[in-house]
């Protein structure tokens, strides 16, 4: 971390601050200082210290990846695979295939395996101007599994420069031994594995998966009681393919975000924009799993709810790790506007993540920033597959 003051000088910056679109500056300065943004504005009125030229490029925030699974064992190609060489759901369930394989996959993997395969995912993030990523458990659904994701996503905050903040999400899934019996899942192992998550300083938040396949409404509430009696905040997988209710029952827990929300009604959005929370938009997952019912966005736009864009990266319904492309998903699939999408995977990401430090370029923020060589913020939402990144700074190291 460099403490002597750096003014970086010759760039258009979109500092997300709410008034001017894209809150952008044309031709601006931003000043450093331990890590630390000391000042944005005009260059004209900037304070004077040792420059640093950007080549009149644009910088932004850092992104932030609020929703990934980026630690998981082995991968589903094969049934990716077999699925479009006409097998049915069914049939690749029966030959193991489906969430039970990263589930088995994941058990059998040390806490090095799961950094080892996990570091290529991070790798492309970060190459992407990634400076935070939001990692959850959920592939264990046993109390030592599910520490050991955990353990694993907080170790990786060591090997590259990234903020890494977890979610305990032992509610993903009802594993197979516990078939039928969820409710003797959460009390014998979820909540068991959450305590203990707790008790070694895992999980930073408590995310489950409210869903007809998965958990019900009432069995979400009992984990996020436990959740608010450990001080934890909360978030949740709602809406993704059937309607429960559960964004209006996360929003009843004061939750950071809601995720997925395809089936969110206009009683779910008001909860939401009541309580704060925000929606995690997940592009990713709608095109892979060939969903034809996008989330409310205009009524989420109306009611003024914040909305987050995120890869969602998991190893079945959305293998994927470009956050750009995400942002470009979200305009084309979702007709949210390239402004949108950029606030998306800043400001309102660092919201979904209950982050206040960062997201925007303001003073008092980290300096975590990254330049593009792209003449306009659109541009990053508007490119399919390209990665316009000039530089990262980070924690105002360049
Ligand atoms: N929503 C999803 O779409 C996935 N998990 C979740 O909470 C599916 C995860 C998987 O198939 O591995
Ligand atoms: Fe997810």
């Amino acid at each position: 971390m460099t403490s002597t003051p750096c003014l970086f000088v010759n760039c258009r910056a979109a500092t997300m601050a709410e008034g001017a679109p894209y809150g952008l500056i044309d031709d601006a300065a931003i000043l450093t200082e331990g890590g630390t943004i000391r000042w944005v504005g005009p260059r004209a009125d900037a304070p004077s210290a040792a420059t640093h030229d950007l080549g009149g490029r644009l910088v932004t925030p850092a992104l932030i990846d609020c929703h990934t699974h980026v630690v998981h064992g082995g991968h589903r190609a094969g049934e990716f695979e077999q699925r479009l060489n006409g097998a049915t759901y069914e049939e690749v369930a029966r030959a193991g295939g489906g969430i039970v394989s990263t589930v088995r996959a994941t058990r059998a993997a040390s806490v090095e395996d799961l950094v080892a395969s996990a570091l290529p995912r991070i790798d492309a993030m970060v190459a992407e101007g990634v400076a935070t990523i939001e990692i959850k458990s959920g592939y264990g659904l046993d109390v030592e599994t599910e520490l050991r994701m955990l353990r694993a996503a907080r170790a990786l905050a060591a090997l590259r420069p990234v903020t890494i903040r977890t979610s305990f999400l032992g509610a993903h899934a009802v594993p197979a031994e516990y078939a039928g019996r969820a409710d003797a899942y959460i009390d014998d192992v979820c909540l068991s594995a959450l305590h203990a998550a707790h008790a070694e300083g895992l999980a930073d938040a408590v995310d489950g998966f409210c869903e007809g396949i998965a958990f019900s409404p009432a069995q979400i509430a009992r984990v996020f009681d436990v959740a608010r009696s450990l001080g934890l905040p909360v978030k949740l997988h709602a809406e993704q393919l059937s309607n429960l209710g559960g964004a209006a029952l996360a929003a009843g827990y004061q939750a950071l975000s809601a995720d997925h929300l395809e089936y969110l009604d206009e009683a779910g959005v008001q909860a939401m924009a009541a309580a704060g929370t925000v929606a995690v938009i997940l592009p990713g997952a709608f095109y892979t799993l060939r969903e034809t019912k996008a989330p409310p966005i205009a009524l989420l736009r109306q009611y003024g709810v914040p909305m987050a864009v995120s890869t969602d990266m998991n190893p079945g319904s959305s293998p994927m790790t470009s956050l750009l492309l995400t942002m470009n998903m979200a305009c084309t699939l979702f007709r949210m506007t390239p402004e949108e999408a950029l606030r998306g995977a800043t400001q309102h990401a660092a919201r979904a993540l209950g982050l206040g430090d960062r997201g925007m370029l303001a003073p008092g923020l980290r300096a975590d920033m990254v330049v593009w060589n792209a003449d306009t913020p659109a541009e990053l939402a508007y490119r399919i597959g390209f990665n316009p990144i000039h530089q990262r700074i980070i924690g105002g190291r360049a």
